[in-house]
């Protein structure tokens, strides 16, 4: 069956959304976006030499919010700007181009490009189409699903990953010591060198009813921990004190969320954020999470650090295969 993709859709001389994009009342983000005074997410310069305070601050931010952003983080402006350009470049090729590497329906693989990966409650669409694939460790590289055209993708890619893969050991050996454990004791939880990462970009095409519509609906992330670039054009929103705050774009920031693996390894000391994305009426917004998570057979549960007689266990240990399928299917964990 062919899938219709949401950048065709919005392609067409619109002025009203097909009803199936039409959120319902409680997620319209029109009526359910806080607009008070918006407290401060934490932007965090991780470059401060005084380490135990940066340490700190992630830390914080992680129990409070769940999720922040670290600026000064050793990427350099050149190699994130390569990624954007590659990859708007893909989604701005002709649609059949595009579908040389869509997801292989039934395949049990992320993989691809694609439309909608989860059934949605009440039959609703989400605004946005996405490109999947793994990017780390190189043994679960298929390239297959790497775009050839630009043909600087793959390499710019590569060379995102490569700088990526400081910053993810600088998060977890962060998060680890500040929650008094030593810094490699989160990442070995996670599988250590075994640790995988998948980058995804998402395409939120201009939408004519903004208010309407969301790009990706409100969820936490599955992954131990995502490191998202965005482009210029607000929409990212997080979740906090029973209201939905907008993110501000910091430009040359790495937007960090804390994920599902995170949360259960630190048996709820770290929170997973939940978040959504709101689109844009002229303007297309893109981003560029990775996700980073255990390898399929990596059994998670909370720490033994972590649980005592008085804090027992909140979650329970299981693969993480069958956690990313429960999630999918949401069936109970
Ligand atoms: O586009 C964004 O800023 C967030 C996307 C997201 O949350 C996701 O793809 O899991
Ligand atoms: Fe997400």
């Amino acid at each position: 069956m062919e899938v219709e993709r949401v950048q065709a859709i919005a392609s067409l001389p619109l002025d009203a959304i097909p009803s199936e994009f039409i959120r319902s009342e409680h997620e319209q983000p029109g009526t359910t976006t806080f607009h008070g005074p918006i407290p401060e997410v934490p932007v965090i310069d991780i470059s401060d030499p005084d380490r135990s305070r940066v340490v700190q601050t992630i830390t914080e931010a992680a129990i409070e919010w769940g999720f922040f952003q670290v600026v000064n983080h050793d990427i350099p402006e050149k190699v994130i700007q390569e990624l954007q350009r590659v990859g708007k470049e893909f989604f701005e090729l002709p649609q059949e181009e595009k579908e040389a590497v869509s997801m292989v329906p039934g395949s049990g693989s992320f993989e691809g490009y694609g439309t909608k990966l989860q059934k949605e409650l009440e039959g609703k669409k989400a605004w946005v189409d996405f490109l999947f694939h793994n990017v780390w460790p190189s043994s679960r590289v298929n390239y297959r699903f790497w775009p050839k055209n630009p043909p600087s993708y793959k390499k710019a890619n590569e060379e995102y990953t490569k700088h990526l893969l400081g910053v993810v050991d600088h998060m977890l050996s962060s998060l680890s010591i500040g929650l008094g454990l030593d810094g490699h004791v989160l990442k070995d939880g996670l599988g250590g060198e075994a640790l995988e990462l998948l980058m995804k970009i998402n395409y939120y095409p201009p939408c004519p009813r903004p208010d309407l519509a969301l790009g990706v609906v409100a969820h936490t992330d599955m992954s131990a921990i995502t490191i998202l670039v965005p482009n210029e054009v607000p929409g990212l929103q997080v979740f906090k004190d029973d209201h939905w705050f907008d993110v501000k774009y910091v430009p040359n920031a790495l937007v960090i969320h804390i994920g599902d693996q995170l949360q259960i390894l630190s048996n709820g000391r770290y929170k997973s954020v939940w978040h959504r994305t709101t689109v844009n009426k002229e303007k297309a917004r893109m981003s560029w999470p990775v996700f980073c998570s255990p390898p399929g057979d990596m059994v998670v549960g909370p720490l033994p650090q972590f649980v005592t007689e008085e804090n027992p266990a909140k979650y329970k240990a299981k693969m993480y295969k069958d956690y990313e399928y429960c999630k999918i299917n949401k069936l109970p964990q």
